[in-house]
């Protein structure tokens, strides 16, 4: 493989809903796409990093910047004979995690495309379809919140993950488990806790949660592993994994029961899979979690989650959770009720419809060399 030339497009597209978090309220969400060229083949990469630094350090201006100083100019007409080499190639390069990402699964696309495989596949993906989960924003209208969680069980979804901060935890998590006394309910802080709090993390022992994600701050392990000696409920990390030799030390010291895995926090589908390798052989479970992507980075996520040890439902939801059109020639749909079939056409196995891609552009750059 030998990339000749590569497009980074600035996207902007409208959120059907507000998304309020611990992090703050969104109403659209921006993000890098990129596109990257051999041939008559076109691999595609999505850069996950939000328009401000709240979810992690990294911005769409750091990845752009990254990207283009960096990155594109190192990869340009140069042979790439793995999409594993890009790890290696860049590791002198010090976090910018969610730029790395961006062009690495540009590289991995664009490879199983050559090489007439799906991404699933070439993965090692062994499942034909993933379970979906749906992650709810801050809804403070409780009635409200109870009647969209009728229309999401209706659905099928396997999974509901609420995202609470101080003062909005406990009590809609006691009215939903009233409603909905056996539904796979979980908890999303996104750090909004310190172990000041822990009483009432305790507290949430009683709701039969299957985890609470990232309590506290983003960048610990030791105070999650104080925590999860005091309460029940199984911690999962998010923000505070960036490495499989992050989550070898979080499982260590017993930080956490399961790890969500994110593409774009970890730096890529390579590291994914190890990441993904080392806790299936300590038997700590993993699910895919979501940034709201589009269409392309939902293709990338299915893709992962159909490896082995993906066996919690994750954050992938169809398209049209988020968006009122995407950007991909299909949108992404259950194919059973809170179900994704897993793609068996060559790389990501969704193309991107060019006309949509303009009704969202702010800014396009073409890079030869
Ligand atoms: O913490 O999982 C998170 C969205 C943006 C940033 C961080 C997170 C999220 C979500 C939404 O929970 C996941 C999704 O549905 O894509
Ligand atoms: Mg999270």
């Amino acid at each position: 493989m030998n990339i000749k030339r590569i497009d980074m497009y600035r996207l902007k597209m409208p959120l059907k809903d507000v998304f309020e978090t611990s992090m703050g309220v969104e109403t659209h969400r921006e993000f890098i796409l990129l596109s990257a060229y051999d041939g008559d083949e076109i691999g595609f990469g999505e850069c996950v990093a939000m328009d401000i630094p709240v979810y992690s350090e990294e911005t769409v201006d750091t990845c752009w910047h990254m990207l283009e100083q960096y990155m594109i100019p190192a990869v340009l007409n140069r042979d790439i004979n793995h999409p594993d080499e890009f790890h290696e190639q860049f590791r002198w390069i010090r976090g910018n995690k969610m730029a790395k990402a961006t062009l690495e699964g540009a590289i991995w696309d664009l490879y199983c495309k050559i090489k007439d495989v799906s991404l699933a596949k070439e993965l090692g993906g062994v499942k034909k379809e993933i379970l979906s989960g749906i992650s709810m924003g801050i809804e403070k209208n409780i009635d409200k919140l109870l009647h969209d969680i009728e229309g999401y069980v209706a659905a099928g979804y396997k999974r509901l993950k609420l995202k609470i901060k101080p003062g909005y935890d406990i009590e809609p998590i006691r009215a939903i488990r009233e409603r909905f006394p056996t539904v796979p309910l979980m908890a999303d802080a996104n750090s909004a806790y310190t172990l000041d709090d822990i009483d009432l993390l305790k507290e949430m022992d009683q709701f039969n949660l299957m985890m609470i994600e990232q309590p506290l701050p983003y960048d610990d392990i030791i105070d999650h592993a104080t925590l999860q000696r005091e309460i029940n409920t199984p911690i999962c990390l998010d923000e505070s994994i960036k490495s499989t030799d992050d989550a070898r030390k979080a499982i260590e010291l017993g930080s956490c029961k399961i790890i969500n895995i994110k593409v774009g926090r970890v730096g890529g589908l390579s590291e994914s899979k190890r990441l993904h390798d080392i806790c299936e052989e300590r038997g700590i479970p993993v699910w895919c979690g979501g940034m709201q992507e589009s269409g392309i980075g939902r293709a990338h996520n299915i893709a992962i989650s159909s490896l082995s040890n993906f066996t919690i439902p994750g954050d992938t939801s169809p398209s049209s959770r988020y968006w009122i059109k995407d950007i991909t020639t299909e949108e992404v749909e259950f194919h059973d009720p809170g179900k994704i079939a897993v793609p068996d056409k060559p790389g990501i196995g969704y193309g991107l419809c060019q006309d949509t891609v303009s009704d969202y552009l702010i800014r396009r750059e073409v890079y030869v060399k």
